[in-house]
């Protein structure tokens, strides 16, 4: 089953991509209420990455840091709205990102066509 939400993510993606969700807007919100930071880590190695698939529960409005380990280049895709693109490089690169609305927001990397985490909002 699990393997069939992650195909229709990857089709939904692509559908996405094709209507160019290119632009993307760092949604930052000054002002929001102090929560403690979600530390999500990322590895990815070879054509492996992880995690994968794994949900991970967040709080709307709460900071998520997103910790990558790569030994190369490459991007997360977000499917926040507005979606998000979040470059990464060799090494480690942490990029710190916040949702506002309740749901379940696909974390993926394009280049292995995998769903890394989903984060639960609530
Ligand atoms: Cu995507």
């Amino acid at each position: 089953m699990r393997r069939t939400a992650a195909v229709l993510a990857i089709l939904t993606c692509a559908v996405a991509l094709l209507s160019g969700c290119g632009d993307d807007e760092p949604s930052d919100d000054p002002g929001g209420t102090t929560t403690e930071t979600k530390t999500i880590e990322i590895t990815f190695s070879g054509d492996t990455v992880e995690p994968n698939g794994e949900r991970v529960e967040v709080k709307a409005g709460q900071e998520i840091e997103l910790v990558v380990k790569a030994d190369k280049p490459g991007e997360l895709h977000v499917h926040s709205n507005p979606e998000k693109e979040i470059p990464y490089g060799a090494g480690t690169t942490s990029t710190k990102l916040t949702l506002d609305e309740p749901g379940v927001v696909d974390v993926e990397s394009h280049d292995l066509e995998v769903v890394i985490v989903q984060l639960e909002v609530s």
